[in-house]
């Protein structure tokens, strides 16, 4: 028999509004899925070959774009796939600090090539006192002020990544905490290239399980509040989305450096979820316009990023504002409407 994964998986079905459960298979060996549901007991999806799954995105937790179905891995279906796939997963907070967010680009790279994901990400100003929160384990220590008021001083970047060994695999990327040691010993770790001293060193990484699970809260909570604010400001701005087909071809680091390059401040970042209707709402005023510009970028601009990074007119890697009166409009769909 073909090796195979099995999940278990969530899918919000917005026109009868509610959640479907199926069981997802996937043979590594062709590259195929296969979906049952598991509610009415019946075949939902037979084995069909699908090139858009790529087996390293397969773990619970994940989420997972099968056919315009966005799915939620919620668990593993079988022993195999947990012993196999499951084992090693973690999930660890990363934040750039306010000295490395114009190097989102090169870090979300350093991210990837490191073999983790991002799963969430949020631009935030902290205050004072949220970053003192944020840091409470260091109250007593000497340098407690200096950090809070270097971390509270500019935007920062909390992501959530995923991974093998994520939190060790995350504090190697960054190197040792005094970006003096890192420049001598790792110079190719993120302290190395990007920071500046022992309290300006560029990033964080939660040193445990616990006190990622604990940071990862204070950033993304699970259940009640919404942790620290967006920092868009809807003045002077466009809207630009990373496709999701660019974000699992590992793009996302080369399209923030290049929009960064051309001279743009990222005012405002995060990662969202959308489900179809928002898919709908947003791109509403956008029905029967016909846009061809992947294939024509290729041959009139071939250093956009859409020459560079798109597929076809669907994905074609980023959505921009077509009207400058509409940037501050979409920015507001985004930033005021979804991030509830
Ligand atoms: P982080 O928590 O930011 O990931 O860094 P870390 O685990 O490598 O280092 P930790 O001991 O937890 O220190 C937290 C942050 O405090 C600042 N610091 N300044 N001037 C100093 O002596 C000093 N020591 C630490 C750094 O920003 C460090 O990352
Ligand atoms: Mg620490």
């Amino acid at each position: 028999m073909d090796e195979r994964f099995a999940f278990l998986a969530e899918w919000y079905d917005p026109s009868a509004a509610l959640l479907r459960r199926y069981q997802l298979l996937y043979y590594p060996k062709d590259g195929s899925v296969e979906m049952f549901d598991m509610k009415n007991q019946r075949t939902f999806l037979r084995r069909t070959k699908f090139d858009e799954i790529h087996p390293e995105d397969l773990f619970v937790g994940n989420r997972v774009n099968v056919f315009s179905r966005q799915l939620n891995l919620i668990g593993y279906g079988d022993q195999y796939t947990a012993n196999k796939l499951g084992s090693k997963k973690e999930r660890t907070l990363a934040m750039i600090k306010p000295d490395a967010v114009t190097k989102v680009g090169d870090i979300i790279q350093m991210i990837y090539d490191a073999n983790l994901i991002v799963t969430k990400a949020k631009m935030t100003k902290l205050t004072w006192k949220q970053a003192a929160d944020f840091y409470t384990e260091h109250q007593s220590k000497s340098f407690f002020n200096n950090l809070v008021q270097f971390v509270s001083s500019g935007p920062v970047i909390a992501m959530e990544l995923m991974g093998d060994e994520a939190v060790s695999t995350w504090r190697k990327v960054l190197g040792p905490t005094d970006s003096g040691v890192a420049q001598k010993d790792a110079a190719n770790s993120l302290r190395g290239q990007f920071g500046t001293d022992g309290t300006k060193n560029a990033g964080h990484g939660s040193d445990s399980l616990a006190s990622a699970a604990r940071e990862l809260e204070f950033f993304f909570p699970s259940t009640t509040g919404h942790g620290p604010s967006n920092t868009a400001m809807y003045s002077d701005c466009t809207c630009s989305i990373i496709k999701p087909h660019a974000i699992s071809e590992v793009f996302t680091g080369k399209i923030l450096k290049s929009i960064i390059e051309n001279g743009f401040e990222i005012s405002a970042l995060q990662m969202f979820n959308m489900d179809r209707v928002n898919a709908e709402e947003f791109l509403e005023v956008y029905k029967g316009v016909v846009a061809e510009y992947t294939e024509i970028a290729r041959h009139l601009r071939p250093t956009t990023l859409r020459a560079l990074y798109g597929k076809n007119k669907v994905q074609n890697a980023v959505h921009c504002t077509d009207l400058p009166e509409d940037g501050i409009l979409e920015v507001q769909y985004f930033f005021k409407i979804l991030d509830v």
